[in-house]
């Protein structure tokens, strides 16, 4: 490939862009010479209704107090701050659906629908604090949601639309929502895909809750497909006419910088997702701070595209709250990039004019996979910044990415950041760093990374170590929704004082790091992280399943896909059922428990699960396997046949 023999490269900014530049060396010099007063002076560009005097209080570490004594609105920053300002007819979002419909939405059009959306909240009793589960397709509302629930002061927390009837419920209870925010359907690739149903199922008594979900009031439905609907008459209500009918005036709530923004729930170690949660001042000012500073924000000019779903953190940092607080015009993408061709993505840049576009490396594999002849049928010249997301990007497709979408001038920034962090702590910074393809880099003004061994203690040149933030930092996670210990247990304990972020990583000799995957029993599937013990705990509630043991193997497209070992109980149907038949059912029952995005890739019906004397599955092992390695040392296992039979298996193709 062309882009193998480059890797060594490094790119230098160009002038032109280096003159223009949001971000300039000095950045740099000015935090590190008062990190606190650096952060003050970030925050002090959002509008507090009572302003703050005091920056951080760590005295109750490691849950950090960041501008405590100020108030603000989230909402009122990223909408109404605009219409104020003079800035109202500024295009918000360019929406274009699937099937082809679009809108344009203004900042002025965002506050009469915030307003509105926010008044139809009040009339169905969501005040300040009360938790509100929004379910829903990439379209507008999903963002009028989000920032209804700011506005009146409501906690949101937003499930990806391709999560299971059961995730949603896990969700719902643990933060014990009182409200649902959900769509008729959504569109996926030409087809419509129904979400009210999953939030019927959610809500209902079944095997697993017996009981229903007694904390939810109501459903507020968007008609967005316009397919057939259930109704619970008293509790389900629709978008069209609680929102549509209320009034365009109303007052956002000021909270305190702390007051609870959101929860997003993430996969962790264990079974069970962790509801992370963030406030609000700190999380806006890391937000916009970075938003501003990693991709050059131009507001008045710019077209700024995230191809990410506001499902996720990115779309809650990158598609929400940083750039919208920044002023930014964005383009808002409903479906898939090969729904009705393989250039939708290209054609969209195209025709608004796209100027930063930020997506992920396992898309960007994908589109080097369907072939450059694609994005080379459509104009991309008005591109002049690129960035990356969600995992390690593999120098040939950065070096792809940079050719192919970026015509060798956009600078590539690539950003490591996660749901935890709520905000971009490593990237280059375009304009001023010379950028390396693979590596990250470097923190972020104002935030600080280490990288350690085992004792805490940094590690040498090209030595892998854990990545730790050694300094609290605005943006950073409060907390696990209602579990105070296994926050402090998760990141706190493995090294004292400093953040443990559960990735590997390495310095180069220039100072550089770059990412190593993570060192946990998380799995990262096309840039969305998976659990282990959840697709485990999925596939052993089967009833022909014995026993499950789960690994993240290598993937060229994915990055790593889920492969499963599983043991099929001798005295059930599975029994008898051809391996294929049980791949089927199994993965029919990830898709039920989790979502389709859980589902294994490979599913190996094996005889026995390599244990250690102590019980503990041998995950190593079988990734080896999985990723047909040698089997290396497997003297501490229980039974070392055990392996034999499972690479003899794997090579019968069974
Ligand atoms: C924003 C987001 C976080 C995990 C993180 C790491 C991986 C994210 C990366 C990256 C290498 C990058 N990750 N960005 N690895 N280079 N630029 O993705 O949040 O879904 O919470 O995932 O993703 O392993 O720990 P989240």
């Amino acid at each position: 490939m062309v882009e193998d023999a480059l890797t060594q490269s490094t790119f230098p900014p160009t002038e032109d862009f280096a003159a223009q530049a949001n971000a300039q060396a000095d950045l740099y010099s000015q935090a590190s010479e008062d990190r606190l007063e650096f952060w003050a002076e970030q925050a002090r560009r959002l509008d507090w209704d009572t302003p703050f005097t005091e920056t951080l209080d760590w005295s109750g570490a490691p849950v950090a107090r960041w501008f405590a004594d100020g108030t603000l609105n989230a909402c009122d920053n990223a909408v109404d701050r605009h219409v104020r300002e003079g800035r109202g007819d500024r295009v918000a979002f360019h929406f274009e659906g699937e099937p082809g419909d679009t809108r344009t939405v203004t900042y002025a059009d965002m506050q009469r629908e915030v307003s509105k959306a926010a008044n139809g909240l009040e009339s169905l009793g969501i005040t300040k604090g009360d938790r509100v589960a929004i379910y829903l397709p990439q379209i507008p509302e999903a963002v009028v949601a989000m920032l209804a629930c700011a506005r009146v002061g409501a906690v949101h927390s937003v499930v990806f639309g391709g999560f299971s009837a059961e995730s949603l419920r896990q969700r719902i209870d643990d933060a014990r929502a009182k409200l649902v925010i959900t769509a008729d359907g959504g569109n996926r690739r030409g087809a419509h895909l129904a979400l009210k149903p999953l939030v019927d199922a959610a809500l209902a008594p079944s095997d697993a809750n017996p009981t229903p979900a007694g904390s939810v009031e109501h459903v507020l439905t968007v008609k967005r497909t316009g397919q057939d609907t259930a109704w619970e008459e008293g509790r389900d209500v629709w978008w069209h006419d609680v929102v549509d009918p209320a009034s365009e005036q109303h007052q956002p709530v000021m909270v305190e910088a702390e007051h609870p923004l959101f929860i997003l729930y993430t996969s962790g170690t264990t079974g069970k997702p962790k509801g992370l949660f963030h406030t609000t001042g700190g999380y806006l000012t890391g937000a916009s701070y970075s938003h501003r500073v990693v991709f050059d924000i131009k507001p008045e000019t710019d077209v700024y595209w995230c191809s990410a779903d506001v499902g996720w953190i990115t779309g809650h940092s990158y598609i929400v709250y940083g750039p919208m607080i920044n002023g930014a015009t964005q383009v808002l993408y409903e479906g898939v990039p090969n729904a009705p061709h393989e250039g939708r993505w290209w054609e969209i840049i195209e025709k608004y004019k796209v100027t930063i576009f930020y997506t992920a490396p396992t898309a960007i594999r994908t589109f080097m996979k369907w072939g450059e002849a694609i994005p080379a049928k459509f104009d991309l010249s008005s591109l002049r910044l690129l960035g990356s997301v969600g995992e390690p990007i593999n120098p040939a497709a950065w070096l792809w990415y940079r050719r192919v979408i970026g015509s060798d001038r956009c600078p590539i920034v690539d950003t490591w950041w996660q749901t935890e962090t709520g905000s971009i702590m490593m990237s280059p910074l375009p304009g001023v760093t010379e950028t390396k393809p693979g590596s990250t880099q470097v923190p972020l003004p104002g935030v600080s990374i280490e990288v350690v061994d085992d004792e805490g203690q940094p590690v040498g040149v090209e030595e892998g170590g854990y990545l730790v933030a050694s300094e609290p930092w605005p943006s950073m996670l409060r907390g696990i929704w209602g579990d105070p210990e296994r926050y402090q247990e998760t990141y706190w304990d493995r090294f004292p004082g400093k953040y443990f972020a559960g990735d590997g990583a390495k310095r180069d000799a220039d100072g550089d790091i770059w990412l190593l995957g993570r060192v946990d029993d998380v799995m990262n599937v096309s840039g969305h992280r998976l659990s282990t013990t959840e697709i485990e705990n999925a596939l052993v509630s089967h009833p022909w399943v014995a026993e499950a043991a789960v690994v993240g193997a290598a993937d060229e497209t994915t990055g790593q896909a889920v492969v499963a070992f599983v043991v099929v109980k001798s005295d059930g149907a599975g029994a008898v059922a051809s391996g294929h038949e049980v791949a089927v059912a199994l993965r029919e029952q990830v898709r039920k428990e989790i979502g389709a995005l859980a589902k294994p890739r490979t599913i190996l019906v094996v005889s026995e699960v390599p244990k250690t004397r102590s019980g503990k599955i041998m995950r190593r092992l079988l990734r080896d396997v999985a990723e047909h390695r040698h089997v290396g040392d497997v003297t501490t296992l229980a039974d070392s046949s055990v392996m034999d039979a499972i690479s003899q298996g794997l090579e019968s193709g069974k």
